[in-house]
């Protein structure tokens, strides 16, 4: 009996002996030192000040945070305890620099913005998390972290047109991304499933396009919209937590959904809508109907002002040109009447035509990247895109040419090619939802985390890439749960690509920092994937 207690003590110790601040850092920040002296000391007394009102949600936060951790609820005042001071100091440089020290007397949290603080918070509770011996001592072993992103923009996108997700859902997915510093969330508002977006000069596009499945029921998993009250609020929620969300609306096709409401926006020899209602099929908007412009005008107008996001993301992707206006009269006559070779040109006039709107709402736009004229006859656009357009990677295999194409012509670019960043791409053989509708390459955590959003070019062929983006398609995501067991953990992956230069990221230290934050996922009640595979 004496020997199985030794053995356990030792075994519990070895593996305390494994925890210490550094041990849940994800991703890992650019600069950390340790510090030298004794622990700073949480108690009951400790004051959390702010230099400015708008740290009031930052310090809430971390008194939420410093309970959790260390069970204390901290109420201090000022001149009583010990002191964790956030401070906004506009003389930082960077949107989202921060500096984190900790000393015996004081804890200091800083940055240029409210959002850069609150990510010196989020790497305190790391802290805290990892080094779970001192945490449950209430103390903090002294350390400066002076910390700022890699890259600027880093997202992750939700799919809630395909299958729809209520807005406790959103906040829940928004809760978890925040711990690992992703600051957009693009939201995938319509598509040939559903529109998911009140417009309230048009409301057959929610009355029909948002419930197309009979069976669905209200607000059940298949159809449900949100209302611009509510869409205001979940931008709020985000903000408070240094989210942006980027709204997309994809045009010209996947619109089933919009056909459904208004099937007179097609190609006029395409089928009635009747009959496909409720497949995935290869409907567009007809490029040569002026009313197709009009609607998204009045769409345009209305999102940008929902959504205070700089961007708006119009899709552009997977346009079956050949079947819808290569077979119109009124596209091939407007072809002709503008002396366009191919058809994709007309993707040209198409956006040509919609983006003003955006400029005019004092937006800018992202599209998906496709390359007509390298490897997509049918569904492309020919290069260049107006200059302002953001593009976006997603292409297996494509990426490179992506790349070179934005270099040369000066778009911004976002990463999310297939090969490591499609979220709803199994992550081990065989692991597979009920259904799923198109056969998929497995990306497992490991390649996940062998992404280097630079793809290791040199650094002067790098600064148009703006940032990464995670893509969690809906097709085959039911719920909540099913959305936070596909993007976890790989997201943590995407993160530390987003976040941590290359130099500082290892697959090995990865794995370990892993663990402590699969488990805290979980203790949220976050469905996630058990990696089972990277400890055989
Ligand atoms: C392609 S990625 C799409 C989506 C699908 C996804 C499935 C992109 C721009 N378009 O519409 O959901 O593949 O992986």
């Amino acid at each position: 009996m004496k020997i199985r207690c030794l053995f356990f003590f030792l075994l519990v110790s070895m593996t305390l002996s494994a925890q210490d601040y550094l041990s849940a850092l994800l991703p890992m920040p650019n600069r950390v030192e340790p510090g030298s002296g004794e622990d700073f000391i949480v108690t009951p007394k400790t004051v959390v000040t702010v230099d400015s009102d708008s740290l009031a949600f930052a310090a809430s936060e971390l008194r939420r945070i410093l309970q959790e951790r260390t069970g204390l609820s901290v109420t201090g005042t000022a001149g009583e305890g010990s002191v964790i001071s956030l401070q906004v100091d506009p003389a930082m440089e960077g949107k989202e620099h921060y500096i984190l020290s900790v000393e015996r007397d004081r804890v200091v949290i800083k940055g240029a913005t409210p959002g850069a603080v609150y990510w010196g918070i989020m790497t305190l509770d790391q802290l805290l998390l990892g080094d779970v011996c001192r945490s449950a001592g209430a103390r903090i072993a002294p350390v400066y972290i002076d910390d700022a992103p890699r890259f600027a923009y880093r997202a992750l996108m939700l799919d809630p047109a395909r299958h729809f997700l209520p807005v406790k859902d959103v906040k829940f997915f928004i809760d978890q991304m925040v711990r690992y510093k992703y600051n957009v969330l693009q939201l995938h508002l319509t598509d040939d499933q559903g529109w998911r977006v009140e417009i309230r000069k048009y409301p057959a596009l929610t009355a029909v396009g948002a419930n197309r499945n009979p069976q669905g029921g209200n607000e059940g998993p298949d159809n449900g919209f949100y209302t611009q009250e509510e869409l205001k609020e979940l931008v709020r929620y985000a903000a408070e937590r240094n989210v942006e969300i980027v709204p997309e609306l994809d045009i010209p096709g996947h619109t089933v959904a919009v056909l459904a409401a208004f099937p007179e926006l097609g190609c006029p020899h395409t089928e009635s809508v009747q009959k496909v209602m409720g497949e995935t099929v290869n409907l567009m908007l007809c490029a040569g109907n002026d009313k197709v412009y009009k609607l998204y005008e009045d769409i345009i107008q209305e999102v940008a002002a929902i959504f205070p996001s700089k961007r708006i993301h119009l899709g552009g992707d997977e346009a079956i040109i050949e079947e819808n206006w290569m077979r119109c009269e009124r596209c091939r006559a407007l072809m002709k009447e503008k002396g366009y070779a191919k058809v994709s040109e007309l993707m040209g006039y198409f956006f040509g035509r919609i983006l003003p709107y955006v400029r005019d709402n004092g937006k800018e736009a992202i599209l998906w990247c496709e390359l007509d004229n390298i490897r997509m006859p049918v569904s492309g656009y020919l290069f260049p895109y107006p200059q302002d357009v953001t593009l976006v990677t997603w292409r297996y295999g494509l990426t490179p040419f992506c790349m070179d194409l934005t270099l040369q012509h000066g778009h911004q670019l976002i990463m999310a090619p297939g090969e490591y960043a499609y979220l709803d791409y199994p992550q081990w053989p065989g692991d597979l939802p009920e259904f799923n509708n198109w056969g998929m390459p497995v990306t497992s955590l490991e390649t996940c985390y062998r992404f280097d959003p630079g793809y290791g070019r040199p650094a002067t062929e790098q600064n148009h890439i703006l940032g990464i983006m995670g893509t969690l398609w809906g097709e085959a995501i039911k719920d909540i749960n099913r959305v936070t067991y596909m993007t976890y953990p790989r997201a943590l992956a995407l993160a530390e690509a987003g976040w941590t230069r290359m130099e500082f990221r290892k697959w090995d230290s990865f794995r370990e920092r892993l663990y402590p934050n699969l488990m805290n996922l979980m203790r949220h009640g976050v469905s996630v994937r058990a990696p089972f595979e990277i400890g055989r």
